[in-house]
């Protein structure tokens, strides 16, 4: 488990997490030789992201570090990065200073294998970024790969030059590693945070020890989990991962404009700039930074693709920023079909990604409602109603026309801190949801414990004497549709079922095997996979608390990833 997500905190932590916690939306730059080939080496089209293209083909190190006398990137323009950076609204800006090619992107003096030395350009780029960040208020950050470097015979990664079997890890942490860690945090003035990567061969005591060697260096920076072994100041989700709910602690994700993070010229699968807005309030709901990517290319200059969509989502956030920045996760456990919820102080932002039309009914919200304003039209006019019945709270709205159909926010001014039904609730089309995170684990002494995972996804069921139940409250009853819905992990991208399950509700007992009936098509699941199994229906005729079980009879031995489940859900029928 990546403890770095810090549940745990000092004083200390709290104070140097501040900036990032408030700053909730970020840029990632992957920037490097890898631009040059942009995907495609002597001819052929290399499968995979842009800038894993010397590992993918297995290019010879003698071969791919001639491409940096190719290097002379004269489109680059830091200060209209930062002011690009500024215009979307993000607050920190992470670029590539040294990812596992291994070339250093900034004037290293200890290599030469840098942009000063090695290419006609000769000028220090992140000199020039350093700059150009303080000027428009972006803070500066350095992604550094700590352990692959396939230029480094002792770093890990490179299997086709050099002989794993005679690799000293600590040679090239001591002698690349740290010297360059040092250069990143005494050349370029205050850095926001040190992005490490895939932590292959680190040891604890070596990840701490580079955690301790930043914090000595500028106190102030960050350390992302990724340096390894569950170190550092905040956790990193996998790449494009959206969590199931809300998660505990401090968490980024990062995340593509299209599906590669170092440039590649045949790579035009950009996500509209609605998914990508989708994508910062799926994530921010959950109390989760997103760091959004562009790839130059080798000249330097930014595609277009990449500009247009950060400024639209710039516009979005010029109206609608207050609900982004300086907010915390939703207080509601589970997750809402028409959007997502954050909150500030007495405030709730209730940020619609499919607005519900005139009338909106929100159940479990203790509070009295003493105002809801419409962010994108202060003067627009929205009716109050809250009632209380069958032992549920109900919040009921009248709005007017939907203003952005990308994103609406209503913000709704409270009469004290958000009090909220920790209950799983019937929302108000009937259904109730059910997430991982809501629903009790039980696993006998002999069995291997099942957990909920980083992702918010039950992880390590691959015994049928875990069982799962959970508690749901029904104020409309009815009939309804059970689903299960299983996940892909972060280890295993593929989704797999074949799990035969047991459910019990009500009475009634249901057998059905995890099968894709209905694929998720969240932007959420575009990378990690979710489906919905259909295991029955169920009447429920009186209103109350119902408790639901699901006990697994068998679990497919070829699954990595066991029965993982997400959600279990109850829809009308
Ligand atoms: C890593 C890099 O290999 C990649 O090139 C890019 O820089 C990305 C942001 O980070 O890729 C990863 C690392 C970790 C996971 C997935 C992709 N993970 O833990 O799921």
């Amino acid at each position: 488990m990546n403890t770095a997500a810090k549940t745990r905190q000092t004083q200390r932590d709290r104070e140097r997490i501040a900036w990032w916690e408030e700053a909730r939306f970020g840029m990632f730059i992957h920037w490097g030789l890898y631009a040059i080939p942009a995907g495609k080496w002597k001819g052929k089209a290399i499968e995979g992201i842009g800038e894993w293209i010397m590992r993918r083909a297995e290019i010879p190190v003698a071969e791919y570090e001639q491409l940096a006398s190719q290097f002379n990137p004269v489109k680059f323009d830091a200060d209209a990065i930062a002011k690009l950076a500024q215009d979307a609204g993000m607050k920190y800006l992470v670029i590539t200073a040294k990812h596992h090619d291994g070339f250093a992107m900034y004037d290293s003096p200890c290599s030469t294998y840098d942009i000063v030395d090695a290419t006609p350009y000769g000028k220090d780029a992140m000199a020039a970024l350093s700059k150009a960040c303080e000027k428009y208020g972006i803070r500066l950050c350095f992604y550094y790969s700590q352990d692959q470097d396939w230029h480094a015979p002792n770093a890990s990664g490179n299997d086709w030059d050099f002989d794993p079997a005679t690799k000293d890890f600590a040679y090239y942490l001591e002698n690349k590693v740290k010297p360059q860690v040092r250069e990143l945090l005494t050349q370029y003035g205050p850095i926001g945070l040190i992005w490490f990567d895939t932590p292959v061969s680190i040891s604890l005591e070596q990840s701490q020890a580079l955690s301790r060697l930043v914090h000595t260096l500028q106190p102030d920076c960050l350390v992302s989990g990724r340096v390894g072994n569950g170190v550092g100041d905040y956790g990193s989700l996998g790449d494009n991962q959206i969590p199931t709910g809300r998660l505990e602690g401090y968490w980024e994700t990062p995340a593509t404009l299209n599906d590669t993070w170092g440039y590649k010229t045949d790579d035009h699968n950009w996500k509209s700039v609605k998914t990508l807005l989708h994508l910062l309030v799926d994530l921010v709901s959950k109390g989760v930074n997103y760091l959004l990517n562009i790839g130059p290319r080798a000249d330097g200059s930014v595609p277009e693709q990449s500009v247009n969509r950060l400024r639209a989502i710039g516009r979005w956030m010029k109206t609608n920023g207050e609900a982004i920045y300086g907010t915390k996760a939703t207080p509601y456990p589970h997750e809402f079909p028409w959007g997502g919820i954050t909150q500030k102080g007495n405030r709730l932002y209730l940020l619609f990604t499919h607005w519900p039309g005139e009338r909106f009914a929100l159940p479990g919200l203790h509070n009295r409602v003493t105002k809801a304003t419409l962010l994108a039209d202060e003067r627009a006019r929205i009716a109050i109603s809250q009632t209380r019945d069958n032992d549920c709270d109900m919040l009921e709205l009248r709005l007017p026309a939907c203003p952005d159909p990308n994103v609406a926010v209503v913000a709704l001014d409270l009469d004290g801190a958000p009090e909220v039904d920790q209950t799983a609730l019937q929302q108000a089309d009937g259904s109730v949801a059910m997430i991982a995170s809501m629903v009790n684990l039980h696993t006998p002494k002999s069995a291997p414990q099942i957990r909920i995972g980083e992702s918010g996804v039950i992880e390590n069921w691959f015994s049928t004497s875990n069982w799962v139940d959970c508690d749901f409250k029904i104020s409309n009853p009815g009939a309804f549709e059970i689903r299960i819905h299983t996940s892909a992990l972060r280890r295993a991208r593929e989704w797999t079922g074949g799990h035969e399950v047991r459910v019990d509700l009500a009475g009634s007992t249901f057998r059905k095997t995890i099968a894709p009936d209905a694929w998720s098509d969240s932007p959420k699941a575009r990378y990690f996979p979710e489906a919905a199994t259909i295991i029955g229906n169920v009447q429920l005729d009186t209103p109350g608390i119902y408790t639901i079980e699901v006990r697994a009879e068998s679990i497919d031995k070829k699954s990595r990833a066991g029965l993982s489940l997400s959600a279990i859900t109850l829809t009308r029928k």
